[in-house]
């Protein structure tokens, strides 16, 4: 080992303070992980912090307007999303749930980085009220209708190990599936 490598690990002992981000790799249906069940969130260290900036930096490197941690293999109940046309607007929800303020239905087209190349509509409640944590652990409430609250929802779902594609019909799903898993073995 180099003497300039030694000399750098003994100075930073704690190595999670200096972790470069990283770009996380995105689970892809039908990806059984995908099916996870996320816990929630209860330690608000740099860990987290970590990861939050992680799921930033794999989101906007992938072009998508919002990423949960299940995603990214981590099962834990945590989003982040971005869906300002400048991209310069991070918000990152920590153990979110919504309540419907809207019922009426509205219809969006929507994809997934989980299912590349997808896209269908789906219709979801309007308007919902999003109860969350900052990432110091401080609870908030926002109320989001649009791409936001289609963007949350599609969030949350993923926390629950739900897909976009369990809305679409029977006879879209396997088509998709299959689609997908070709291309995982072309590409394995
Ligand atoms: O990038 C994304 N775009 C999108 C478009 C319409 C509805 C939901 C989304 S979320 C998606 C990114 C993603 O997969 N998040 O889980
Ligand atoms: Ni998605």
């Amino acid at each position: 080992m180099q003497v300039t490598d030694c000399t750098f690990s003994a100075f930073y002992t704690s190595t999670e303070l200096i972790e470069p981000m990283a770009i996380r790799q995105i689970l892809e249906f039908p990806d059984p992980r995908l099916r996870k069940i996320a816990a929630p969130v209860t330690v608000f260290d740099a860990k987290l912090e970590v990861l939050i900036d992680d799921l930033f930096e794999t989101m906007y490197l992938a072009q998508g307007i919002g990423l949960a941690a299940t995603q990214v293999n981590v099962h834990r109940r945590l989003l982040v999303l971005d869906v300002s046309e400048n991209k310069d607007s991070p918000q990152a929800f920590i153990n979110p749930s919504f309540e419907i303020i809207e019922e009426e239905l509205v219809e969006h087209d929507e994809g997934c980085l989980s299912v590349p190349g997808f896209y269908e509509t789906v219709a979801r409640p309007s308007r919902v009220k999003v109860s969350a944590q900052d990432i110091h652990g401080k609870k908030f409430e926002i109320e989001a209708e649009g791409i936001l609250s289609t963007c949350v929802q599609h969030e949350i779902d993923h926390l629950d190990g739900k897909l976009f594609v369990d809305y679409l019909s029977p006879l879209k799903r396997p088509r998709i599936r299959l689609k997908l898993e070709k291309e995982h073995k072309k590409s394995a």
